[in-house]
């Protein structure tokens, strides 16, 4: 079980809107302001969605990349773009994420019923999202919504070699209506699929949508797992209590990585752990 614990930040996501939630940071300025928050927290990875002038989610190539820079000057986080964008972003776009340069991209493992939406992920453009990636020197984190999505990797993973950096880090995305449930039995039974399919050394990281945030953090903990956090995910921080920043979600992590004995991961550590090269 690693020492320390990886907590990654998810701060704008594709799914909420401005209208509903404020406090979303949906400029660059309100990203960059909050990744300078997050990382004083605890955090040592963004996961980064974008959105355009009208707050809406875009793929904008010039947006990624002023945005992966404008990230690097101003924290030491790492950069994780997603390539998976928005339900309705087309596979060349999401492909075309890569160009942007970040350190890592997300690469989501099947497809998966997303409400009254389709996320879709189709093998043959898996396989190209690793093959670019690996080509480009990104390090993936690959998405796993349901229970299939870790077996089709450790197919991936057979058919196509390894990742860049030679670590494989999933990242369990629990309760999407249409996915897996986000409570404390699927963090456990993933886990354990997780052991079962994937090289020894593999890590995972678990976030709970909405309600699950709370028992997947603890449970995710328990089971020697990192933690994903931010209001991609979560926009309640308790009961009628909206949350106010992504800050203080990252500061709960870390208290409760603290508690469970496994303190927040330096970025350092995290570089050496997902196989990043500065
Ligand atoms: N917004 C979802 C459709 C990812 O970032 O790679 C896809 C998603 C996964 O959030
Ligand atoms: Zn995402």
């Amino acid at each position: 079980m690693s020492a320390s614990t990886l907590i990654t930040v998810a701060p704008t996501g594709a799914e909420s809107s401005k209208q509903d939630v404020p406090a979303l940071p949906v400029t660059l300025d309100e990203l960059v302001a909050e990744a300078v928050a997050c990382e004083a927290a605890g955090a040592s990875v963004i996961h980064v969605h974008i959105r355009d002038d009208e707050a809406k989610p875009t793929l904008d190539l010039g947006r990624l990349t002023a945005t992966v820079e404008a990230l690097r000057s101003n924290t030491n986080l790492i950069v994780q773009l997603s390539s998976g964008g928005a339900v309705t972003d087309p596979e060349e776009h999401r492909l075309r994420v890569l160009e942007a340069a970040p350190d890592m991209a997300s690469c989501t493992m099947g497809t998966v019923n997303f409400g009254d939406d389709v996320f879709m992920n189709r093998s043959a453009f898996i396989v190209e999202l690793h093959q670019r990636m690996r080509d480009r020197r990104i390090v993936p984190e690959y998405e796993i919504f349901d229970l299939g999505h870790l077996v089709s990797l450790a197919r991936l993973l057979d058919k196509h070699g390894l990742p860049f950096g030679g670590h494989v880090h999933v990242d369990f995305v629990l309760g999407v209506p249409g996915g897996a449930a986000a409570d404390a039995e699927t963090v456990t039974a993933f886990a354990d699929a997780a052991r079962r399919y994937l090289p020894a050394d593999a890590t995972f990281s678990a976030t709970g949508i909405g309600r699950g945030t709370l028992p997947v953090m603890f449970t995710a903990l328990a089971a020697g797992g990192h933690l994903r956090v931010g209001m991609e995910d979560t926009t309640s921080y308790a009961r009628r209590q909206p949350v106010e920043s992504n800050a203080q979600l990252v500061r709960r992590a870390s208290e409760a990585a603290a508690l469970a004995q496994r303190p927040a991961m330096t970025i350092a550590d995290a570089r050496d752990l997902l196989g990043i090269r500065s």
